[in-house]
C-alpha cells in the first residue's frame, strides 16, 4: 500500500499502535490522533486531510532555506550515488566533510577554523562538555571540569544535552544534571526584571556568572555555555549590557565561552550568527539546525584556533565520535545548503529587507489587548500573553492560554510554537513580504479568539 492510501484515521491508528514520539504526552495525544504532514513547499505544509499551513517555526526552528530545494536533494542523490557511508574515524575523511569543514571555517566568525562533526545539537552539546574537560586536562589542568549553564536554557535531550539545559521538568526525569555541570540565572527581563531597566537588569544577570566562577574557584570551571539568544526558552533576548560583560568576565577569567548556535546560527537574527550580531569570540561553537536547513540531520562544534592548537598538538587521541560523524551524504547537502544561504544572499536579504518588514508588523502586535510584550530579532519573535499589561501578569493557569492560541493559529492554518504563554514564530529565512502579511493576519485572527475564549 503506497503513502496516498492510507487515510488520516489509518495513519493514526498505526502511529498510536506503534511510534513513541519525543516530547509527547501520548495518551493525550492518542484520545485525538496524531497530526500527520505528508508534504511541504516553500513556507508551507500539507497535512494528510490535504490542509495548507503556513509553517512559522520553520520545521523546529530548522529549514532555513524553505522547503523544496531541488539542489538538496541532487546534492544527496549524487553523493549516496557516489558514495553513500563511509566513516571518518582512524585517519580517514571523504571530500564531502572535508569540503564543509572549509566551507564553515569561511562563513563562522574569523578564528573558528575547525569542525568537529556529530548527527544533533545534542551531540554536538556532548562533544562540548568533553572537548572542555579534554582541553583543560591536556594543559595540564584536570580540575578544570565545571561547566556553567543557565536556567531555561536548552541544549539538547542526550544526558549531557539536558544537564546542560535549564529546564527542571527536564533534569526531574533520569536523575539529572550529571555531576560537574551548574546554573545560573537568565536575563529573561520581562519576565524577572521587575522594576530594574533592562540595562541594568542585563549588567545584573551577566554578573551572576562572575559569582559563581568565584565561589566554585577560577581552577575549576571549564566553560560558560549559552544561547545567543535564548529559544526554546522562549526567545529571550537579553538587554544590550548583557553579552559584552559575559565576553570580559570569560577572558578575565580563563573560561572557554561557548555560544550554542543551534538556533541562532545559519542566518536567523539576520547575521550568519548569533556570535556575529552580539560581537562574540567563542572558543567553541555548537551548530545544527540552518546547517543543513534539516534536510538531513548534522551538527558539528566549531572550534577556536588556540583550543584546536592545544588538541591537535598537545591532546594525543581524543576518544569521542559517532559512526555517522561527517556523514557524506549529510556534509553533501550542509555544503549545498551553506552555498544557497551564501550566494543567494538570504541572510542579507533577512538582515535588511524581510527582517525590518517582520519586526515592524511584529511589534505592532503589542497593541492587542492580550500582549504584554512583542519582541524579536532579524526572524526570531515572541508574544508574551498576559491578563494585566501593566504588572505583566500572566493567566492561571501559565500555559493554559499559550495552548489555546496555539491551537486557534493551526485551525487558521498556521504553525506557531508555544511556550507557556509566550508564542514564539522562527519563520523559513525565504520568507516573503506577502507571506510575512500573511502570517500576522492569521496571528492576529489567532489572537482574537484567544482573546474573546477568556473567561477568567
Ligand atoms: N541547542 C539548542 C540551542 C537547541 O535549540 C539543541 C541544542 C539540540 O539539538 P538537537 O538537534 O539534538 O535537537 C537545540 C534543539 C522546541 C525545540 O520545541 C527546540 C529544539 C529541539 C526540539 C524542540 O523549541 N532545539
Amino acid at each position: 500500500m503506497t503513502q496516498m492510501q492510507q487515510s488520516t484515521a489509518d495513519w493514526q491508528a498505526l502511529d498510536s499502535a506503534h511510534f513513541l514520539h519525543p516530547f509527547t504526552d501520548h495518551k493525550q495525544m492518542h484520545a485525538k490522533g496524531a497530526r500527520i504532514i505528508e508534504k511541504a513547499d516553500g513556507v508551507y505544509l500539507w497535512d494528510s486531510d490535504g490542509n495548507k499551513i503556513l509553517d512559522a517555526m520553520a520545521g523546529l526552528w530548522c529549514v532555513n532555506v524553505g522547503y523544496g530545494r531541488q539542489e538538496l536533494v541532487d546534492a544527496a542523490r549524487q553523493q549516496m550515488e557516489a558514495l553513500p557511508y563511509y566513516n571518518t574515524f582512524f585517519q580517514t575523511a571523504t571530500p564531502p566533510v572535508i569540503e564543509l569543514s572549509q566551507l564553515l571555517s569561511e562563513v563562522t566568525p574569523a578564528n573558528l577554523n575547525h569542525a568537529f562533526f556529530t548527527n544533533s545539537g545534542s551531540e554536538a552539546n556532548d562533544t562540548v562538555v568533553r572537548m572542555a574537560r579534554h582541553y583543560w586536562a591536556s594543559l595540564g589542568q584536570p580540575d578544570k571540569q565545571v561547566i556553567i549553564s543557565r536556567k531555561n536554557a536548552y541544549h539538547g535531550s542526550t544526558m549531557a544535552g539536558a544537564s546542560l539545559g535549564g529546564m527542571s521538568t527536564m533534569h526531574a526525569q533520569g536523575g539529572l544534571p550529571i555531576p560537574g555541570i551548574t546554573h545560573i540565572g537568565e536575563p529573561y527581563w520581562y519576565q524577572d526584571g521587575g522594576a530594574d531597566s533592562p540595562e541594568g537588569y542585563g549588567l545584573k544577570m551577566a554578573q551572576e556568572l562572575e559569582q559563581k566562577i568565584n565561589e566554585l574557584g577560577e581552577h575549576r570551571v571549564a566553560a560558560f555555555i549559552a544561547e545567543p539568544i535564548q529559544g526554546a526558552g522562549g526567545v529571550v533576548i537579553p538587554p544590550d549590557t548583557y553579552w559584552p560583560e559575559i565576553s570580559d568576565i570569560c577572558r578575565r577569567y580563563q573560561i572557554l565561552l561557548v555560544a550554542d548556535e543551534v538556533i541562532c546560527g545559519f542566518g536567523r537574527t539576520g547575521k550568519w550568527f548569533g556570535s556575529d550580531y552580539y560581537n562574540l569570540q567563542p572558543d567553541l561553537m555548537p551548530i545544527a539546525k540552518g546547517l543543513s536547513s534539516g534536510y538531513l540531520p548534522i551538527a558539528a562544534v566549531m572550534v577556536a584556533d588556540h583550543v584546536s592548537r592545544v588538541l591537535i598538538e598537545e591532546g594525543g587521541e581524543f576518544f569521542h565520535g559517532m559512526t555517522y560523524s561527517g556523514h557524506p551524504a549529510a556534509c553533501a547537502v550542509a555544503c549545498a545548503n551553506v552555498r544557497i544561504l551564501r550566494d543567494e544572499k538570504i541572510i542579507d536579504h533577512v538582515d535588511t529587507v524581510t527582517g525590518p518588514y517582520l519586526q515592524k508588523k511584529w511589534k505592532s502586535l503589542a497593541d492587542h489587548p492580550l500582549v504584554g510584550e512583542s519582541r524579536g530579532l532579524g526572524f526570531l519573535g515572541a508574544l508574551e500573553l498576559v491578563r494585566d499589561k501593566t504588572t505583566r501578569t500572566r493567566y492561571d493557569p501559565v500555559g493554559e492560554t499559550g495552548t489555546r492560541c496555539r491551537d486557534a493559529c493551526l485551525r487558521l492554518g498556521l504553525v506557531m510554537r508555544a511556550v507557556g504563554d509566550t508564542m514564539i514564530i522562527s519563520p523559513p529565512l525565504i520568507m516573503s513580504e506577502a507571506e510575512i502579511d500573511e502570517m500576522i493576519a492569521k496571528v492576529v485572527q489567532g489572537l482574537d479568539e484567544t482573546y474573546s475564549g477568556i473567561t477568567n
